[in-house]
């Protein structure tokens, strides 16, 4: 058997060397990820973000826990992009993949940076589909919800769960950081804190005076900690997968979704292919030395190169 097929049949040291390979870009990833895709489209995403030290972490293990109460598998994505460690290297994660190391129905994986921020995005929405071809029913990505890199990755998420805490500030932060935009349901974790029926009572409100939305998210108070709430956060998810699939957005979004990714895999070939050209070109060369020596300026020379690069461009003449 080769790889793909004994992920296919649930061979969790092979999924977890597909998901080495796609992370690292190693060889013979995109053949990989071609002979899985017609696998993958079964698995329900959820994307788990919010403020550094919310109860993320802590939060997605309880779901999953519920997840497989209620008989079903789960994949865990979690990223940290202020790691520079990759592959489940992550001490905590570590310890959460042993608990469950017995269970076939759970498949853990950390990822840190490796190279570029957009990289790692495009790497997690990679890993999702190989938990998706293997046969997860769930697949829940955590993400800390700071940059622009983790929107886009949450973007890959069917519905997303923002976590607030009672902590300071923490409702104005996230409007800040535009992630209070992207909740499809809102966890209020350390709910065992002063403070939370008030960041519950703030988040309704302001939700409420958005009067347009067909979908009002749902404000669950949770304790990570005991696991209170977490039934109550895994129903909300349940009714918003429920609204999205018989309102017919569910198709709509993984239909934008897979549309984006074909053209962002053109754009990004054709980075390349042109980058290459760009610095095969002697006249390039030239425009490049006239504005070091001053004598032409960046965007002359950026025309220029432009208009010499399309005027010798063949369409088909690559690969
Ligand atoms: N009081 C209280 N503390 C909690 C609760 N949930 C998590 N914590 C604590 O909050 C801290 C952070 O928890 P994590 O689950 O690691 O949070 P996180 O959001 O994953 O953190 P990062 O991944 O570092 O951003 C830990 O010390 C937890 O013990 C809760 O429900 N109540
Ligand atoms: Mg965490």
């Amino acid at each position: 058997m080769n790889l793909v097929e004994e992920i296919l049949a649930g061979n969790r040291r092979s999924l977890a060397r597909a998901i080495t390979l796609v992370e690292n870009e190693l060889p013979g990833k995109q053949e990989v990820l071609k002979a899985l895709f017609p696998h993958t489209g079964k698995a329900y995403v959820v994307g788990v973000t919010g403020s550094p030290g919310a109860g993320k972490s802590s939060l997605v293990d309880r779901l999953m826990a519920e997840i497989r109460q209620r008989g079903l598998t789960v994949g865990v994505i979690a990223v940290d992009p202020t790691s520079p460690f990759s592959g489940g290297a992550l001490l905590g994660d570590r310890i959460r993949m042993q608990e469950h190391a017995l269970d076939p129905g759970v498949f853990i994986r950390s990822m840190g940076t490796r190279g570029s921020l957009g990289g790692l995005a495009r790497t997690t929405k990679e890993v999702i589909k190989v938990l998706d071809a293997a046969g997860k029913d769930v697949v829940l990505v955590e993400t800390v919800g700071v940059g622009q890199s983790e929107l886009e990755i949450m973007h890959a998420a069917d519905t997303t769960v923002v976590v607030l805490t009672p902590g300071a500030g923490d409702v104005i932060q996230t409007l800040k950081a535009g992630i209070m935009e992207i909740a499809d349901v809102f966890a209020v974790n350390k709910a065992d804190l002063d403070g939370a029926t008030k960041v519950v009572t703030e988040v309704q409100t302001m939700l409420e005076l958005d009067r347009k939305r067909e979908w009002v998210p749902p404000v669950v108070p949770t304790v990570s900690l005991t696991g209170k709430g977490v039934v109550d956060l895994l129903d909300a998810i349940q009714r918003h997968r429920a609204y999205l699939v018989t309102s017919g957005k569910l198709s709509a979004k993984r239909e934008r979704r897979q549309g984006s990714e074909v053209l962002d895999l053109v754009l990004e070939q054709l980075k390349k292919m042109i980058t290459e050209q760009i610095l095969q070109s002697g006249e390039i060369s030239q425009a490049m030395e006239r504005v070091l020596r001053r004598e032409g300026d960046p965007y002359t020379a950026a025309q220029e190169i432009i208009k010499a690069l399309f005027a010798g461009w063949q369409p088909g003449d690559h690969r």
